[in-house]
């Protein structure tokens, strides 16, 4: 790999093990997008040399509000790995300036090879959460920052599995200590969530990696992510799924 690219993936690995925000790459250096994503490659390989293993993908810009805001036209996409995964309680000392955000999930289960396989690969259906914790200094990136720092991808965590089922427009909630404090409609995500999937296993063929059996794809939020301070309780709904609940020290 690119020297300079690797050295780009050091410093965001060592900004998230250090949980102390970096200046965006692009202030110092140009990056395009496919070099963006050798960083973020990067950045998972070291992840994975410390003993994690990928256990699926995140979908990131799936709202069209999110993509206007950053005058993309496309999605982009991040990978977890099993250290992502939040059973019960996060520590927001672990982090940089997190925030949280409902999103659909989906567990596959067969080898997704192109996007003509994903439909019919869905095993599951869950409602969840994504934690985001940028490593950029004020939570500020360009297109590229972004795709260099997986997407922003911190932890996630999943209420229980359903059978496949349209989604396409269910009720979403967000709550903060019984409070609701953001509410949308999966369908804000592309339209309906099947879509991101969609969309996942076409991103996943053009860099040749195959969605695997076991894997959960996060499809997107649909509101925008929220703040997630110490000390609190958040429950994620969705109507007909069920929740998932964090608590946070
Ligand atoms: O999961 C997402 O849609 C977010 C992608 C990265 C951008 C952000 O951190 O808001
Ligand atoms: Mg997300």
């Amino acid at each position: 790999m690119n020297p300079h690219l690797d050295s780009f993936a050091e410093i965001l690995d060592k900004a998230a093990l250090n949980r102390r925000a970096v200046p965006r790459l692009t202030d110092a250096a140009a990056l395009d997008v496919p070099s963006a994503y050798e960083v973020q490659r990067a950045v998972i390989e070291r992840r994975l040399a410390r003993g994690e293993s990928l256990i699926g993908v995140k979908m990131g810009f799936t709202s069209r509000a999110k993509m206007v805001q950053m005058g993309v036209d496309d999605v982009i996409w991040g990978l977890l790995t099993d250290a992502m995964l939040i059973e019960s309680h996060v520590d927001t000392a672990d982090l940089i300036h997190p925030r949280i955000e409902p999103e659909i999930a989906f567990l596959i289960d067969r080898p997704v090879r192109t996007p003509a396989d994903a439909v019919d690969a869905v095993g599951g259906i869950a409602v969840g959460y994504e934690v985001l914790d940028s490593r950029y200094e004020g939570f500020s990136f360009t297109l590229p920052d972004v795709i260099a720092d997986n997407a922003s991808a911190a932890g996630f965590g999943l209420g229980p599995w359903h059978r496949p089922r349209d989604v396409g427009n269910v009720g979403m909630l967000l709550e903060i200590d019984g409070r609701t404090v953001a509410s949308g409609s999966s369908a804000a995500i592309l339209g309906d969530p099947m879509r991101s999937l969609v969309a996942a296993a076409r991103l996943a063929e053009a860099a040749g990696i195959e969605l695997q059996p076991g894997w959960v794809i996060l499809a997107g939020a649909a509101t925008a992510a929220i703040p997630l301070p110490a000390g609190t309780h958040v429950r994620v709904s969705a109507a007909g799924l069920g929740r998932a609940e964090v608590t946070t020290r």
